[in-house]
């Protein structure tokens, strides 16, 4: 696939996180043109039925579809020298993208939940399930030296836990406190401003 002959089109939503973002970035790290669809929250009920499994992303390549997020994440970060070419640094680079959507996934879960169970949940999930995700991710950061997750080289798998430090320290996820990250996994904090600091 040559990008000259290339038209992508990227559908998510309109903000800085969650399954579309590392997509959005890697393409604008690489200077790829692309058609960036942000889906207005409010838009979203009119539009969900025009896609495949009525979720996004949703990468259009030549008017060709391709669903899931950690698949159009393999192709673009190939397409943008964002995904490792050794099979062993590419399997890491899978497994740390996987993780972080596990661990994203459990607080996704809570969110349209009534108040009183939410604080339930999330309480639960901040006393145990979200500092193990965070100690073992921070504990395979670094035995791969401590700044990059794979192929020692900023790839796919960065830009996804940087989608996951960012959420867990922005503040808006209620009955999560913002220094769980700091408690239970200080490298990725610094991996978090090491990170977002490629990226301006
Ligand atoms: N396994 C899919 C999950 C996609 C997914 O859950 N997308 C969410 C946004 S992050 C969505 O479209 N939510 C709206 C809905 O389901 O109505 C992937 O990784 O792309």
């Amino acid at each position: 696939m040559t990008m000259t002959s290339t038209r992508l089109k990227l559908s998510y939503f309109d903000f800085p996180g969650g399954r579309g973002e590392p997509a959005r970035l890697a393409l604008n790290l690489a200077g790829i043109p692309f058609e960036d669809y942000r889906i207005p929250i409010a838009d979203w009920p009119t539009v969900k039925a025009d896609f495949p499994y009525q979720q996004v992303p949703v990468l259009e390549v030549d008017g060709k579809i391709l669903n899931q997020s950690n698949a159009i994440n393999r192709l673009l970060g190939k397409m943008a020298g964002l995904y490792p070419e050794d099979n062993w640094q590419a399997a890491v680079c899978d497994d740390v993208m996987d993780t972080a959507d596990d661990a994203m996934q459990l607080l996704v879960n809570t969110f349209f939940m009534p108040e009183e169970e939410k604080q339930r949940v999330r309480t639960e999930l901040v006393a145990g399930p979200l500092p193990m995700f965070l100690s073992g991710l921070n504990a395979r950061l670094l035995a791969s030296g401590g700044e990059f997750f794979c192929a020692g080289r900023l790839t796919m798998a960065d830009l996804k836990i940087l989608m996951l430090t960012r959420s867990l320290t922005s503040g808006n996820l209620d009955h999560v406190p913002t220094a769980i990250v700091s408690d239970h996994a200080p490298d990725l904090l610094i991996h978090k401003e090491h990170i977002e600091k490629l990226l301006v």
